[in-house]
């Protein structure tokens, strides 16, 4: 991995460029890039990187994966953009191959995930009050603390993060929130009003968090029981990342709305999407719910060449196996900073423990050496690379990784 500078006179420019333009809604590594090869990104400079973020597990294919590049590109000469207010000849394939791949009736395609969360959020409540008999308003959705599903006004009035919805209330009631992970919780937690339970199968932002086996598979039930929606957030554990196509299938569960997002646009183009059966899905009649952008040709092309990838790559398995070794290489790594390692597949969090200080002076020493990596939730370094990535590539990766994680370089 290169050893790369402090930001030279090009990168502190267009640094300081955005700092200037933009607002101020990130603290970002001072990187600049302006190109991205597969699992590779460059620099203003010049310099390599190798991408262990993946956008937030947007980038499952690598970055410019030339057959959805070549989806786009073809689509572009053709037509981009219809609103729903027509038909288009690409959203019906794209919905068609998202159920197949899912096993699900129909799919309300949208933009981004936050969009589909809150479209999954409007179709339990409707069908509370249609099919359950919830009185008018008073429809409950069971969340967990430490989730993070969106950053729209009524999905961070759920948020248990203080920063995410600070200065930004009124919030949307309606939402119940039992400790993560804990199944006696949720079961007290579920009333007559209760519709849905909106779960992320892993939590990522809160710092790539695995809930105790079987509870995935204990909630659903109990979901069954009590005549609630289980709502999965895959937006981020989706589409392969954590080792198996949904998270849910490591525990067989079979949710009753599955929301997909980011890497079902391939890293092109933002494509979103609520899926479920019929019976939830037909709660929405024509005019109740849309979007300008969502099920636009485009966005369809790219998302069925997206998916495509996914599965004749075989990314799941790739993940699960390239996964499998990077956990157990990490956790080999003798370390005072490092607290433990978890996650799934190629969904990983190194915990940095309290006294070693915060994740992001590791981050920031990876940076030096080429490695490009998030913290979460201050303590916990991400490792979640497009599931492209070559076996090779971890083990040149982990040479770096190896000796950050032990405080070579880290500022603390
Ligand atoms: C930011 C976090 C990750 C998500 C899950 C829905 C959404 C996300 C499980 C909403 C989005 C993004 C948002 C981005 C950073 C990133 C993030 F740190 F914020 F939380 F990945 F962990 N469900 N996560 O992870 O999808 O509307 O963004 O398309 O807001 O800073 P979106």
């Amino acid at each position: 991995m290169t050893q790369s500078a402090r930001p030279s006179g090009r990168t502190r420019a267009l640094l300081d460029q955005s700092h200037r333009w933009s607002a101020h809604n990130y603290k970002p590594l001072p990187v600049v890039l302006e190109r991205g090869e597969g699992v590779w990104v460059w620099d203003v400079d010049g310099r390599r990187y190798l991408d262990m973020l993946a956008a937030y597990s947007a980038l499952n294919q690598g970055h410019r994966h030339p057959a959805i590049l070549q989806a786009a590109l073809d689509q572009m000469e053709k037509i981009t953009l219809t609103s729903r207010a027509f038909e288009n000849d690409q959203m019906g394939s794209f919905l068609e191959e998202l159920c197949e791949a899912t096993g699900f009736e129909a799919a309300l395609p949208m933009n981004t995930g936050a969009e589909a969360v809150e479209t999954a959020i409007k179709m339990v409540r409707k069908w509370g009050y249609e099919k359950r008999g919830v009185p008018r308003d008073r429809a409950e959705i069971i969340v967990c603390e430490g989730n993070f599903s969106g950053r729209t006004t009524t999905i961070i009035s759920f948020s248990s993060e203080e920063q995410y919805r600070e200065g930004f209330g009124p919030f949307t009631p309606g939402f119940r929130e039992v400790p993560y992970g804990d199944v006696q919780a949720f079961r007290e937690a579920v009333n007559e009003n209760t519709v849905g339970f909106l779960v992320e199968p892993i939590q990522g932002e809160g710092g790539v968090v695995v809930p105790p086996d079987g509870y995935l598979r204990a909630t659903r039930e109990i979901c069954r029981e009590q005549g609630v929606a289980f709502m999965a957030d895959e937006i981020q554990t989706g589409l392969g990342r954590t080792g198996r196509l949904f998270c849910c299938d490591w525990e067989e569960v079979r949710p009753d709305v599955l929301i997909v997002g980011k890497a079902l646009g391939g890293g092109v183009y933002p494509v979103s999407a609520a899926i479920a059966d019929r019976d939830l899905m037909d709660v929405f009649r024509p005019g109740d719910h849309g979007s300008t952008f969502g099920g636009n040709p485009l966005g369809a092309a790219v998302a069925r060449a997206s998916l495509r990838v996914i599965l004749d790559e075989g990314l799941a398995e790739r993940s699960a196996e390239l996964g499998g070794w990077l956990m157990e290489a990490l956790r080999k790594v003798e370390s005072p900073h490092v607290d433990h390692v978890r996650g799934k597949g190629l969904m990983i969090g190194v915990v940095i423990r309290e006294s070693s200080g915060p994740a992001r002076p590791f981050c920031e020493a990876l940076m030096d050496r080429g490695i490009l990596a998030k913290e979460t939730h201050h303590q916990v370094i991400r490792f979640a690379p497009p599931l492209t990535i070559e076996r090779g590539e971890l083990e040149e990766a982990l040479e770096s990784i190896g000796p950050v994680l032990q405080g070579q370089g880290v500022a603390m």
